[in-house]
């Protein structure tokens, strides 16, 4: 499993189905650098993954040869770095066989196929089952569905998906790992080692990140995941298993990891759920695990005042609301067609919800995308004057519009020969734009001061001066204030390291 984080919610669950079958079963991590540290926080900068991976290819690939069937999955940013070793494997061992999944191989399987001797193009549960099987029994494997196979003399077998899971079949579903039974390449020692307490710590914090539901209903032109929902319709449907199985999930990861601290649901839109279904929810998860939990992708049409209740009230102590821009033009080009009241609305919604339980609430998050080439001074300065207007308290997780391969976006910059900034996933341009992002997520500038200050800001094609220190000291008072408010609720989600686990041993094994 290659990435930056160790919870590789779909890799686990195919990696148990064939465990199942083939006890002989090997996990092991490659993780380039970690996300979580306090250098990258600092520098976003810094974090830039796939610069240093031939070597440790030729590395892994020595220590993996011997294996019958090798099995990757990985997102986009590791993608070159897994490439690398099934070639490195490959020049090794003849006979060994590369079957690569996840993100990239679901929504760039072209590219995928030339790298691999199978991917899988959807969800792997049935295709590795039926592929491992028969790989096992001897016969022929090159018609599983769900999966593309590139022969010994390059001919390419594009076989038809695999129908999604059903809800039904995704209450079996299970991990099957704990992470102690995994082992994690180690970039200094260059060699692998047991996965320890320490490293779950240090890449992960104590939070334990799940998804209940699966797909989206929505189809934003930026995001990877409408290249989900034209491989298949299905994917825009919500599907998701009963609570009792996502329960049953996060008590057995509570077994193994005492110090998990709270949960993070991924889920891409938790409050398009019917009303009644996250109340049976929230009941079962505050009986039986009553850890505050975090909801992530809630969109502004789907956001209802009554299911954040319910949520905050069992236990929900963070929500990130996607905002993603405050200018109708730029929300068209996102596909996202909306009325700026619909976002006030949404964003009233959040910080009112917070402000009711602020015993245990931080403030919420809005995701706002920035450095957009197509948007002007005017354009700019709508979004600006939204997110400082907003009610508080809440804070902004600015992302710099990127190009990901085959989304609607690309395909409109890539004709119109636009191109984005190649930054790393949280850096983001030193324009005055992104300084007064930043600064907007502490505090509310006064309007005098932001008048002028909006008068530095120019269009994103425009010619514009660099204000590297002053970004500095934006996103350093940002990430103070977002600590603050962090540590003030003893809320650890956002930080990892080793040191949590002597937090944990005092807070709370002392507590009970
Ligand atoms: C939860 C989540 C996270 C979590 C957990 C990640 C994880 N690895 O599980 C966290 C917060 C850690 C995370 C981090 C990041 N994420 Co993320 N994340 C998601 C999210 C919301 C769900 C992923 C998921 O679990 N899906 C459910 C499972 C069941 O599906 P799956 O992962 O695709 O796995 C299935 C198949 O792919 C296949 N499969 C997977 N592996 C294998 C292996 C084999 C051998 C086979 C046969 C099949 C197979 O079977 C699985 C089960 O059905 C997606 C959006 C989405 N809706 O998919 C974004 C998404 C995957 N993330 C994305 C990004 C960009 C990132 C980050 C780079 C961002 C960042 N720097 O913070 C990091 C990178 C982390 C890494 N691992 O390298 C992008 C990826 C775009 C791309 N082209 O790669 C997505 C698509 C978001 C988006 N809309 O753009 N993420
Ligand atoms: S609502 Fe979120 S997950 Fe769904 S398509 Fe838009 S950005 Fe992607």
């Amino acid at each position: 499993m290659l990435g930056e984080n160790v919870n590789c919610i779909g890799a686990f669950r195919v990696a148990a189905i064939i465990k199942k079958i083939e006890t002989n079963t090997d996990a092991y991590f490659i993780l380039p650098h970690n996300e979580r540290t306090l250098a990258t926080y600092l520098n976003p900068n810094r974090a830039n993954v796939t610069s240093h991976y031939t070597d440790d290819a030729e590395i892994i690939s020595k220590l993996l040869a011997g294996y019958d069937i090798v099995c990757f999955s990985s997102m986009s940013n590791t993608f070159n770095y897994a490439a690398e070793i099934s070639k490195k494997l490959k020049e090794r061992c003849g006979t060994v066989f590369t079957l690569l999944g996840g993100v990239h191989a679901r929504l760039y399987p072209n590219e995928a196929i030339g790298h691999f001797d199978a991917i899988c193009t959807g969800e792997g549960e049935k295709p590795a089952r039926q592929f491992i099987q028969a790989f096992r029994e001897g016969r022929d494997f090159y018609r599983t569905k769900g999966l593309w196979f590139r022969k010994g003399g390059g001919e390419i077998v594009k076989n038809p998906s695999e129908t999604l899971n059903s809800n039904r079949e995704l209450n079996e579903f299970q991990s099957g790992y704990n992470l102690f039974d995994c082992l994690l390449y180690d970039n200094r020692k260059k060699k692998f080692v047991q996965f320890k307490r320490k490293d779950y710590l240090r890449l992960n914090g104590l939070q334990y990140n799940t998804m209940w539901t699966l797909g989206c209903p929505f189809a934003c032109t930026y995001c990877s995941n409408s290249g989900f929902a034209e491989a298949d319709k299905g994917n825009r449907m919500l599907r998701y298993p009963e609570p009792e199985a996502v329960i049953r999930e996060i008590e057995q990861e509570l077994a193994y990891h005492p110090y998990v601290r709270n949960v993070s649901f991924h889920d891409d839109n938790l409050t398009a759920l019917p009303y009644d279904v996250l109340k049976g929810f929230c009941e079962l998860y505050k009986e039986r695990i009553h850890l505050p939990f975090a909801v992530y992708g809630i969109h502004p049409k789907t956001i209802d005042k009554e299911k954040m209740d319910l949520l905050a009230s069992h236990g929900m102590f963070r929500s990130k609301l996607g905002i993603e821009s405050g200018c109708e033009k730029t929300l068209r080009q996102y596909g996202r067609n909306m009325s700026i009241q619909t976002i006030r609305d949404a964003a009233s919604i959040s910080t009112a919800i917070q402000r009711k339980y602020r015993r245990h609430m931080i403030p919420p998050d809005f995701d706002v995308i920035t450095d957009n080439p197509t948007e002007t001074r005017e354009d700019i300065i709508t979004s600006l004057r939204l997110y400082n207007s907003f009610e508080r308290p809440f804070t902004l997780n600015v992302f710099s519009l990127r190009k990901f391969p085959g989304t609607k976006l690309t395909a409109y910059f890539d004709e119109n020969g636009i191109d984005c900034p190649d930054l790393p996933f949280f850096a983001v341009r030193p324009t005055m734009c992104n300084v007064l992002i930043y600064l907007i997520a502490c505090v509310k500038i006064p309007d005098r001061l932001f008048e002028r200050l909006l008068l530095n800001v120019k269009g994103n094609g425009e010619e514009q001066k660099e204000y590297n220190f002053l970004l500095r000291i934006a996103h350093f008072l940002f990430l103070v204030k977002r600590g603050l408010d962090c540590l003030l609720k003893l809320d650890f989600s956002r930080f990892s390291g080793r040191w949590l686990y002597v937090y944990w041993t005092i807070f709370y094994r002392w507590r009970r």
